[in-house]
């Protein structure tokens, strides 16, 4: 007889993942059979709370908003009893060091030489979005259970939804939740992208939940540049991946210079550590279809973008994570980056920017101008241009922020002020 409990194989859904792509998948209880919260999860949640009432989220407004949610799945799935993990690996090798069928030679050959001074996006942004790919193998993979048992009911979420998505996928023993908080898998190390099921159908079996194995090793811990990581976690307030995508608005200034090349995210929690390094990558994986990677994507044309106007920019990112940040969002992160790269070619294109319709995008041209006067050895008359279009800009800026990047971009160049 057709139940929401229905119990299904394990082998023949790893059997139906395989032919979706999908390579990592792992199953646990989330509700038991008298409906209670599994007690694996209930640290979890402790662990979330305390996260939010310490701040740690910063302005992620919809962690604060959704807590309750995000801490028992009964709400968003009533008879849910199971969760299935999906693991995506898009640890796709560097363009320039591979030139493997992975990237097309069109595509490299615009690259243009490699230089020391690179913008940098993370991994996961340089293919298409991991939440249009995941959604559609979650879509599937509800439509094979349903297969199984009509009563069978799913919610599916890739980041879409407020579900514990690496607490869960620890538990179905994908991998082990590092120090730098990233889920770390044994042998592809941390470049992975996570789906959950949640589904009332039960299993035949379960996975168990895998050892950490972080041991001595404090590598992410000690190469963030901003020291985002603690014993508690990960701290968004100091996070370069929270302020270039999530943020909205101004960058505070004492974290500009930290974002480096980080134009878009940042990986270097995951670069340095050895687990993802002893899992490499010059091959192609069966899962780098579903991504199709770009390497214009990886490491993009800063000015190129300045030069765009957002609703072109906005247009050519379709589809890509990129549009996360906004047009505008990328673009006041570009003259920070072009500002930490001392990127002299930018100065029309940041002089331009003065007068963009975002508040933050003109005062982080403000900041960019500055940087770029009193770090480069600039001609007197380059000079004169960036002062005369600060001191112009200053005399129509209504926004008060901004006027004060203006001020302190005029006072950082010794230039006298007089209003
Ligand atoms: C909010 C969020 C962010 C925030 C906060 C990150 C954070 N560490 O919490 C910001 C914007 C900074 C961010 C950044 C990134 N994110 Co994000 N993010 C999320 C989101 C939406 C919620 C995470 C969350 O609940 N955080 C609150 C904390 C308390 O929860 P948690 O990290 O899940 O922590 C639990 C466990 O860590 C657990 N725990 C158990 N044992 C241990 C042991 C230790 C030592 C620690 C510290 C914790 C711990 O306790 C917690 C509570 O249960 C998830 C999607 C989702 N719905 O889950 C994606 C998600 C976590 N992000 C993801 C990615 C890819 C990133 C970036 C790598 C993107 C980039 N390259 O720039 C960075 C990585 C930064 C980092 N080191 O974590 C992936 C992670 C994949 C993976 N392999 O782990 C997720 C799962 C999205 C997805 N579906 O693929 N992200
Ligand atoms: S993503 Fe970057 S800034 Fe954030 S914790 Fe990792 S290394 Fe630090
Ligand atoms: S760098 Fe070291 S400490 Fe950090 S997650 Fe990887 S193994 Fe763990």
């Amino acid at each position: 007889m057709d139940s929401p409990h229905q119990k299904v194989s394990l082998s023949e859904l790893s059997d139906e993942c395989k032919q979706l792509g999908i390579e990592v998948i792992g199953l646990t209880e989330v509700v038991n059979e008298s409906g209670e919260l599994a007690s694996w999860f209930l640290p979890q949640v402790q662990r979330l709370r305390d996260w939010v009432s310490r701040g740690a989220h910063a302005d992620l407004k919809w962690m604060e908003d959704q807590l309750d949610k995000r801490c028992d799945p009964r709400i968003l799935l009533p008879n849910v009893r199971s969760a299935l993990a999906l693991w995506v690996s898009h640890h796709f090798p560097e363009p320039r060091e591979h030139e493997i069928s992975l990237y097309s030679s069109d595509s490299l050959s615009s690259l243009g030489s490699a230089s020391e001074k690179q913008a940098r996006v993370a991994r996961y942004a340089w293919g298409r979005d991991y939440h249009n790919v995941l959604r559609r193998v979650l879509r599937r993979l509800n439509k094979w259970l349903k297969e199984r048992s009509s009563e069978i009911s799913s919610h599916g979420s890739v980041d879409t939804s407020p579900v514990l998505e690496r607490a869960i996928a620890e538990r179905c023993g994908v991998g082990w939740i590092g120090k730098s908080t990233l889920l770390v898998h044994p042998q592809r190390g941390t470049f992975g992208s996570i789906a959950i099921l949640l589904t009332s159908a039960t299993f035949d079996e379960l996975d168990e939940k895998h050892p950490h194995r972080c041991g001595t090793c404090n590598e992410c811990v000690k190469e963030c540049p901003t020291g985002a990581l603690g014993p508690e976690g990960l701290d968004a307030r100091l996070c370069i991946s929270y302020w270039t995508i999530e943020h909205r608005g101004l960058i505070p200034k004492h974290m500009r210079p930290k974002i480096g090349e980080w134009v878009f995210g940042c990986d270097i929690c995951q670069e340095v550590c050895p687990w993802t390094i002893k899992a490499g990558r010059t091959q192609p994986s069966p899962s780098d279809s579903l991504w199709s990677p770009q390497p214009a994507r990886a490491y993009p044309d800063l000015i190129q973008w300045l030069m765009t106007s957002d609703e072109e920019l906005d247009e050519t990112l379709k589809g890509s994570p990129l549009r996360r940040a906004f047009p505008h969002g990328l673009k006041r992160n570009a003259l920070i980056v072009l500002a930490n790269l001392r990127e002299k070619a930018a100065i029309p294109a940041a002089i331009h920017h003065l007068r963009h319709k975002e508040m933050s995008v003109r005062g982080s041209a403000a900041w960019c101008l500055a940087e770029l006067a009193a770090e480069l050895d600039l001609e007197t008359s380059q000079r004169r241009l960036i002062i005369d279009a600060l001191t112009e800009q200053l005399t129509r800026e209504l926004h008060t922020v901004a006027q004060a990047e203006l001020y302190d971009a005029l006072k950082r160049l010794n230039e006298p002020l007089n209003n």
